[in-house]
């Protein structure tokens, strides 16, 4: 594996052609903002580029993708992943092409090789602000596109600029994309200010149904997929409930739990800094970042929560 500085990663793409961008599982505004602005910057560079079709992009991100799609990466394409920290985090119908993706661009210090080639800073809070640092170092000419692409990966990896990995660069890059003409306030209004009823009723079951352990600090939820039906959820719904979790007081870390398919468990974990989300999951095979991770129990909603649930105890009694 080569890894690659951000002018290395220019010189690379712009001495090739004919590009298929892929994002992970469970798309986020990350993943898809970053393929999104990097296939519009390597279009504007007279290059060939897609993103592959993901199933699971949701209403809320679709407009971001328009025109830019294909559903099957051609002989000869190169394949690039955003924002993927490990092959697993494919979408299912991706993994016939792990072992041919050519570059990985990515952000999380936890993640997995998989790739010949890499640009990975951990340093970055989204994806998409090395994606927009590449498309200067490339030459491009960012538009209105290019700049709201980025903006939503910036803006919703940061909780709008809340969370613990913001920094000045953060800004800096928000900044840019404002100066570019993204439409900031409608694109907040969308993502950080609109929820459903439907989200508000899950809310309000997660505070009826919440566990509190170790004196209020450990936050847990356990959420039956009828549950989910019978509220009438979508996966916009749910995106950040366990950040939801986290932001009651006095909880530093927080584990929602949610039934996937064939009998196994996902777990999504928010944190205050000084207590490690990334670490806790990767115990369990997942990763993610310090304030934001994940992974998947082959277990049943009940028993993958009495097995987190123990975990989350020693962890609060050692700290
Ligand atoms: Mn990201």
């Amino acid at each position: 594996m080569t890894g690659m500085t951000i002018a290395q990663t220019a010189d690379w793409l712009l001495a090739r052609d004919n590009f298929v961008l892929l994002t992970h599982r469970k798309p986020d505004g990350d993943t898809l903002g970053s393929a999104a602005a990097l296939c519009r910057g390597l279009r504007q560079k007279g290059k060939t580029a897609h993103v592959l079709e993901n199933d699971e992009v949701t209403a809320l991100y679709a407009p971001l993708l328009e025109g830019l799609t294909k559903p099957h990466p051609e002989e000869g394409d190169i394949l690039v992943a955003v924002d993927v920290a490990a092959d697993n985090m494919l979408p299912q119908v991706f993994m016939e092409m792990k072992n041919c993706i050519d570059l990985r661009i990515d952000h999380h210090g936890s993640g997995r090789e998989y790739t010949p080639y890499e640009l990975v800073d951990a340093q970055s809070a989204a994806c998409a602000e090395l994606v927009w640092e590449l498309l200067l170092d490339m030459g491009v000419d960012p538009d209105k596109e290019m700049a709201e692409a980025v903006y939503v990966g910036v803006s919703t990896d940061t909780g709008c600029f809340r969370y613990a990995n913001t920094n000045a660069h953060t800004f800096d890059v928000a900044a840019d994309c404002a100066a570019t003409g993204a439409d900031v306030f409608e694109w907040n209004r969308k993502l950080f200010d609109t929820n459903s009823l439907a989200k508000l009723r899950l809310q309000a079951w997660v505070v009826d149904n919440l566990k509190l352990l170790c004196g209020g600090e450990v936050a847990l939820c356990a959420l039956p997929k009828a549950v989910e039906a019978e509220i009438g959820v979508d996966e916009d719904d749910m995106n950040n409930i366990s950040g939801f979790l986290r932001s009651i007081e006095g909880v530093c870390i927080a584990a929602l739990l949610r039934e996937a398919c064939e009998g196994s468990t996902k777990v999504s974990v928010r944190s205050v800094p000084g207590y490690n989300a990334a670490y806790f999951c990767e115990q369990f095979g997942g990763g993610g970042h310090a304030g934001a991770a994940g992974c998947s129990i082959r277990k049943s909603l009940a028993e993958a929560a009495a097995e987190v649930e123990e975990v989350l105890k020693k962890w609060g009694e050692a700290l």
